[in-house]
C-alpha cells in the first residue's frame, strides 16, 4: 500500500505575529488541519505527562523545547487528525527542528508562510492578549524575541535560499493580511 506523502506548510513569524489567528482562516477556507506547536506543548503540560515540567520551564524561558517531544507530538497530531494537509504553525524553530523533522518524516513543507512584523506591534499584542499566557509577560517577551532572530530567522533564511518563502507583512489588520494569506494558497492550488 503506497501512501501519499501528506501536504506540510510551515507557518513561521515572530511571536504574536499573528500565525494562530491566521491559522484558524486559513483552515475555514482550504481544509487543512492546523497544528500549532506551542499548543501541543500546552496541552502536554496540561495532561500531566512526564515531560511537563520540562516543558513547562523552557516556555517560561522562551527556549526551544527538544526536537524529539516536539516531533513526536506533530506526528501524533497529523496521524490523529485523518487529514492529509497540515499547516504546522510555529515549528521548525531552529535549524535542528528543522533537520529532524525532515530526517524522522522524509517530509518537505510545499512552502512557508512567514508573517513579517516589528517587534513593537508583536510586543503590544502579546501585552494585551489577556489569555493567562505564562509566557505573556515583558521578560518572557524579550527572550522569545531574541531567540526568534537567533534561531528561528536563520531557518526562514534556509527555505527562502530554496524559494519556499512566502511573505506576508502582517502588521497590517488581521482582514488585511489574510487577503494576503488567500492570494498565496489560491496561487499554490493545482
Ligand atoms: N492579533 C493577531 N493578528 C493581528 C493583527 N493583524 N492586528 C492586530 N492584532 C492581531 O496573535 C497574537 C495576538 O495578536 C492575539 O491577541 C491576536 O488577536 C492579535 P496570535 O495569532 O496568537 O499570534 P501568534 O503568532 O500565534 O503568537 P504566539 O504567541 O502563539 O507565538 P509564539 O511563536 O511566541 O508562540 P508558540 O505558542 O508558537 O510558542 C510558545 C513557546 O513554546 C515558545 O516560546 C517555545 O518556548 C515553545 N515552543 C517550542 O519549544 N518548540 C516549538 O516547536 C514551538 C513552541
Ligand atoms: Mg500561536
Amino acid at each position: 500500500l503506497i501512501k501519499k506523502k501528506p501536504t506540510v506548510v510551515f507557518v513561521l513569524g515572530g511571536p504574536g505575529s499573528g500565525k494562530g489567528t491566521q491559522c484558524a482562516n486559513i483552515v475555514k477556507h482550504f481544509g487543512f488541519t492546523h497544528l500549532s506547536a506551542g499548543d501541543l506543548l500546552r496541552a502536554e503540560i496540561k495532561s500531566g505527562s512526564e515531560n511537563g515540567t520540562m516543558i513547562e520551564n523552557m516556555i517560561k524561558e522562551g527556549k526551544i523545547v527538544p526536537s524529539e517531544v516536539t516531533i513526536k507530538l506533530l506526528q501524533n497530531a497529523m496521524l490523529e487528525s485523518g487529514n492529509d494537509k497540515f499547516l504546522i504553525d510555529g515549528f521548525p524553530r531552529n535549524e535542528e527542528n528543522r533537520a529532524a523533522f525532515e530526517a524522522v518524516t522524509k517530509i518537505e513543507p510545499a512552502f512557508v508562510l512567514f508573517f513579517e512584523c516589528s517587534e513593537e506591534e508583536m510586543e503590544r499584542r502579546l501585552l494585551s492578549r489577556n489569555q493567562g499566557r505564562e509566557d505573556d509577560n515583558i521578560e518572557t517577551i524579550r527572550k522569545r524575541f531574541k531567540v526568534f532572530v537567533e534561531s528561528s530567522m536563520p531557518v526562514v533564511e534556509y527555505y527562502e535560499s530554496k524559494g519556499k518563502v512566502r511573505k506576508i507583512d502582517a502588521a497590517k489588520p488581521i482582514e488585511e493580511v489574510f487577503e494576503a494569506v488567500k492570494t498565496v494558497f489560491t496561487a499554490q492550488d493545482d
